[in-house]
């Protein structure tokens, strides 16, 4: 005879999972509770989609399912944003949910956190069970042997993708965040040094190859996307990340190579010529196994472009990041960030906002794999505290969160989570005093401030005091790179509330385009 409570403490132990990330309640307190006593870490939250979200930033960093654990109903909601989140990111994680009594569910009686919650997770999930009877549980429990079987692409697949490489004038590889996600590093690596192939790496992708190397062709990316004969996407999608892979930022007779794990990836928005099934790492070892040396060649030309390109964007930003406006812009703060990590590159770095994500992806570089996480394929906001906590629980290693401050909102109150445990984290939170910025007005002349607008010199960093952690309040790069040093040194829970000119960002970041077109201001009643 078991119950519910052992036989989920059982299947993780048997499987050596060894941390939950959750928020207690009826009806899984005592499972919580139970677990710990049993030797597994509970790490609680104060909100489910913060547990959930570090449950999946723990999984892409272990390669093993992170675990949220939720209450019934709301609870069991609050935690399926994160997990349907993990879903499109591609993350394993398992979230765990207490369910009020399934015959009055059933029945729709009006039980106690009533929920269909079978029903409400099979759309955004890769599968959702019930569990009813814990002895009939009991008998399927199984210690998982090889829970990530690699999938070994056909040797024809390769063969046609290394053809298709070599037949290439201007070839380019894109790194997505699944080929960081594989942990192929050193075969990745290789493949790209040997083939002499630039290389573009998505956001979290960062660090794969040093953001330094002299292949990396991230500072010539509108050139390499539109210019690029053969394009070999190695775990990236082409969503809307990469323009769905269409002109105009596309050359329209482009072939492309795609290595992924599933499928249904190919040919999703373009006709992939050489298409890889396969898992990233058996699919790199065997395209280095059979690339013939000196076969795949980029023309000289091409990576003359791509160094001049590289060239001209590098000085322009060097030349926008060496000013020093009052107050900060984020260029400014950002290269004060930049200095101060650059020797640091066990550091992880979570990064969300608009301006701050776009300006941070493309300013601060990443040295080692899996070490930048940030807002992923939705662009979603509210990762930052779980992610942060998620990295440094798994790791152990510091962490820097540089978040925009309507991002830092949505999950703001896990500073006091990152307090209680006594996390290495360390919060930037850039005051622009907006969504995107701080000088929006009300169109209607009324006194409510404009939809994007938040509180004038708001003083985020009182906040951790109230948790006993170190606020900093910082107004000039200097500034900043002192108390981050000092933060980091320090390995305390800190915010640094860095003061950014409200007027510095841009609507939307760097999706401008995405936005509907305006009707403010067209007349129409
Ligand atoms: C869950 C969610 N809600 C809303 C949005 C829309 N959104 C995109 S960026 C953003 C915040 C941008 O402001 P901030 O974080 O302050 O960054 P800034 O551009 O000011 O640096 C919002 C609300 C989103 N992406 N995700
Ligand atoms: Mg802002």
């Amino acid at each position: 005879m078991t119950d519910g409570f052992h036989l989920v403490v059982d299947a993780l132990k048997l499987n050596g999972i060894d941390t939950i990330y959750g928020l207690a309640g009826i009806p899984i307190t005592d499972l919580a509770r139970l677990a710990q006593a049993e030797g597994i870490r509970f790490v609680g939250f104060r909100h489910e989609q913060s547990a959930g979200n570090a449950a999946a930033i723990a999984g892409y960093l272990t390669r093993k399912p992170g675990i949220c654990l939720t209450v019934s109903a709301p609870g069991f909601l609050n935690g399926l944003v994160a997990t349907a989140n993990a879903t499109t990111n591609g993350f394993p994680m398992i979230q765990i949910s207490g369910s009020s009594d399934r015959q009055i569910v059933d029945l729709q009686q009006g039980d106690y956190e009533e929920l269909d919650q079978l029903n409400a997770a099979k759309p955004y999930t890769k599968a959702a069970f019930r569990v009813i009877d814990a002895d009939i549980g009991e008998k399927s429990l199984v210690h998982v042997v090889d829970p990530t079987p690699r999938q070994i692409p056909a040797a024809e697949s390769i063969q046609r993708a290394l053809d298709l490489l070599a037949s290439a004038q201007r070839p380019l590889i894109i790194l997505g965040k699944g080929a960081a996600y594989a942990q192929a590093d050193a075969d990745i690596r290789s493949f790209i040094e040997k083939t002499g192939i630039p290389f573009l790496p998505m956001s979290m992708a960062k660090g794969l190859l040093p953001d330094n190397h002299p292949q990396s062709a991230a500072a010539a990316r509108s050139l390499v996307l539109a210019q690029a004969d053969v394009v070999m996407l190695i775990g990236a999608r082409l969503n809307w990340l990469l323009g769905h892979g269409k002109a105009p930022q596309w050359s329209p007779t482009a072939s492309f190579i795609q290595v992924d794990i599933s499928p249904t990836e190919i040919d999703s928005n373009r006709p992939i010529a050489a298409p890889i099934v396969g898992d990233i790492g058996s699919a790199v070892s065997a395209l280095l196994t059979t690339l013939k040396p000196g076969s795949i060649r980029p023309s000289a030309a091409w990576l003359k472009a791509i160094a001049d390109r590289k060239q001209h964007n590098a000085e322009s930003m060097a030349a926008r990041l060496s000013r020093n406006p009052n107050p900060m812009d984020f260029y400014s703060a950002l290269r004060a960030i930049r200095d101060v990590l650059r020797n640091k590159p066990d550091v992880y770095v979570v990064n969300e906002g608009a301006n701050t994500l776009d300006f941070g992806r493309n300013i601060i570089d990443m040295q080692e794999p899996r070490k930048r996480l940030d807002s992923g394929t939705w662009g979603v906001m509210g990762i930052g505290m779980g992610y942060a906590i998620g990295a440094a629980v798994t790791s152990g290693k510091p962490v820097v969160a540089i978040e925009g401050d309507s991002a830092f909102g949505f999950c703001g109150m896990e500073i006091e989570t990152i307090c209680r445990y006594e996390l290495p984290v360390v919060i930037v939170v850039f005051n622009n005093g907006g969504i995107y910025r701080g000088d929006d007005v009300n169109h209607s002349g009324g006194a409510d401030p404009s939809p994007t607008i938040l509180m004038k010199g708001a003083r985020y960093d009182k906040l951790i005091e109230a948790f006993g952690g170190t606020g900093h309040h910082v107004t000039d790069p200097q500034g900043l790179a002192q108390a981050l040093t000092d933060a980091l040194a320090s390995g305390k829970p800190a915010i640094i509330n860095c003061v950014i000119d409200p007027t510095a960002g841009t609507e939307s970041g760097h999706l401008q385009s995405l936005n509907p077109t305006s009707q403010i201001g067209s007349g129409r009643k």
